[in-house]
């Protein structure tokens, strides 16, 4: 196997970011190499077979894979991410056992509302920051749709801690600090909440998350500890706030590729999913995830020792030349004629979901993404004004560099 020779590379995969798996990709000309991050070795994956196999749950696994640094700002401790085999299966179903159509629709329906609530106070103001707003958005949508009871008031700080539980999944200093204050403030907000739930001085709608996972049992019939549910609520409330990130890609998109967003038209719910699934592909977001080898084996005669740390490589993938034709241009009809493999399209993991590792909350995601940018496109007016739209690639999470300012002209609602 390639080996990067050297102590340690991890300040070089904090000031190459996205580029880290792909520079050595090239370096190497290959697929596959060894490493050391955080003072362990690390094998590195990148592109379909290869992602294939680490999907395999007879080849890996993902207990004392994530740092504890980004537990404790990120993921949190104990939650779905870290569990494996049956434990696992059982707690992703309650996950996705909120996935319905019926719900999916809900939220697609309140993220509208919210929306276009949001706007009708822009037109009034100068100038708004689309990520700023998104986040406070989807905030109110997160919280209703989970069924958390949140005042009007609380809104502006909620959207601010979310955001900086991914914000800081990848700072050092002060940045990592704010994100675990946050954490740990919300957490315990959570947990009296589910306390609450559990005494019936609470009352919330049965099907909602709130009260489904307050009540979830474990495999052998406990309820869980209401800090794990407060983490798993964290694991829909959080991700939910994070897609402003994409909205606000989507906005980029739409000002950088005028073509593309030409091909827009209200409710063609088939244009609008390609334009989302190419923001998906095209843009920075989670730049790789990791697992540890379950026990040794051997793949195309490369050596997996038990427990060795191994990364796979998301956004390279999503931009690899053996799977992608022009990787780097933005070309929403690509995905006309994509096979839907599970592995070669991964920004949000690959594989399974019931069994495997893949985002419990991607359809969701593409839903919200697909009424976003139809709002944007089709219901709102404005202009962006000159402004840096760059976006690093080696900041992680990346952003528009003005984190998208617009001047709002109207609503056409
Ligand atoms: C897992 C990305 C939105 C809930 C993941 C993984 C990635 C990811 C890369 C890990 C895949 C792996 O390790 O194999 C994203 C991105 C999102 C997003 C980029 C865009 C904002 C969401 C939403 C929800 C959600 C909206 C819930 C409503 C989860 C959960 C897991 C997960 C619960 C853990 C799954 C498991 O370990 O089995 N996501 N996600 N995510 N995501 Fe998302
Ligand atoms: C979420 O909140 O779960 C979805 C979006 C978070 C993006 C944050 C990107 C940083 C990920 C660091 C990679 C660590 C892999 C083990």
């Amino acid at each position: 196997m390639p080996k990067e020779e050297g102590l340690d590379h991890s300040l070089k995969l904090l000031s190459e970011g996205y580029q880290f798996i792909m520079n050595r990709r090239h370096m190497f000309h290959s697929n596959i190499f060894e490493t050391t991050l955080l003072a362990e070795k690390a094998i590195c994956l990148t592109g379909k077979e290869a992602a294939e196999i680490f999907y395999d749950n007879e080849k890996f696994k993902r207990k004392g894979a994530a740092p504890k640094r980004l537990q404790k700002t990120l993921f949190g401790e104990g939650g779905v991410q870290a569990m494996d085999g049956e434990a696992h299966h059982h707690r992703k179903a309650m996950f996705m056992s909120l996935m319905t159509k019926k719900s999916l629709k809900e939220i697609t329906v309140l993220t509208r509302k919210a929306w276009k609530n949001a706007a009708l106070t822009w037109e009034r103001e100068d100038e708004i920051v689309l990520y700023i707003e998104a986040k406070k958005i989807l905030t109110q949508v997160a919280c209703e749709w989970t069924g958390v009871p949140l005042s009007e008031d609380k809104v502006e700080k909620f959207a601010v801690q979310l955001g900086d539980m991914y914000e800081s999944a990848a700072a050092i200093g002060l940045k990592h600090w704010k994100g675990r204050r946050s954490r740990s403030s919300v957490e315990s907000w959570l947990e009296d909440l589910v306390e609450e739930v559990r005494e019936e001085k609470l009352e919330v709608p049965i099907d909602k998350a709130l009260y489904q996972f307050s009540m979830h049992r474990d495999l052998n019939g406990e309820l869980l500890d209401k800090e794990i549910v407060a983490v798993e609520l964290l694991n829909l409330l959080r991700p939910i706030v994070a897609i402003s990130v994409y909205v606000c890609f989507s906005a980029l998109a739409v000002h950088q590729y005028p073509e593309e967003a030409a091909k827009l038209h209200k409710g063609e719910t088939a244009s609008l999913q390609r334009f989302v699934q190419e923001v998906r592909r095209f843009y920075p977001f989670f730049p790789f995830t990791a697992a540890r080898v379950k026990e040794d084996f051997t793949w195309n005669s490369y050596k997996f020792e038990k427990d060795t740390l191994t990364l796979l490589d998301l956004y390279g993938t999503n931009h690899h030349p053996e799977d992608w034709e022009n990787p780097d241009r933005f070309e929403p009809d690509r995905f006309k004629t994509w096979d839907k493999s599970p592995f070669d399209f991964i920004p949000q993991g690959g594989g399974e979901y019931d069994i495997g590792h893949r985002c419990a909350g991607e359809w969701l995601t593409v839903d919200i993404m697909n009424v976003s940018l139809d709002f944007l496109v089709n219901d709102l007016e404005y202009d962006i004004p000159e402004q840096d739209l760059s976006f690093s690639m080696s900041q992680i999470p990346s952003l528009p560099e003005s984190k998208m300012v617009m001047r709002v002209k109207g609503t056409g609602t």
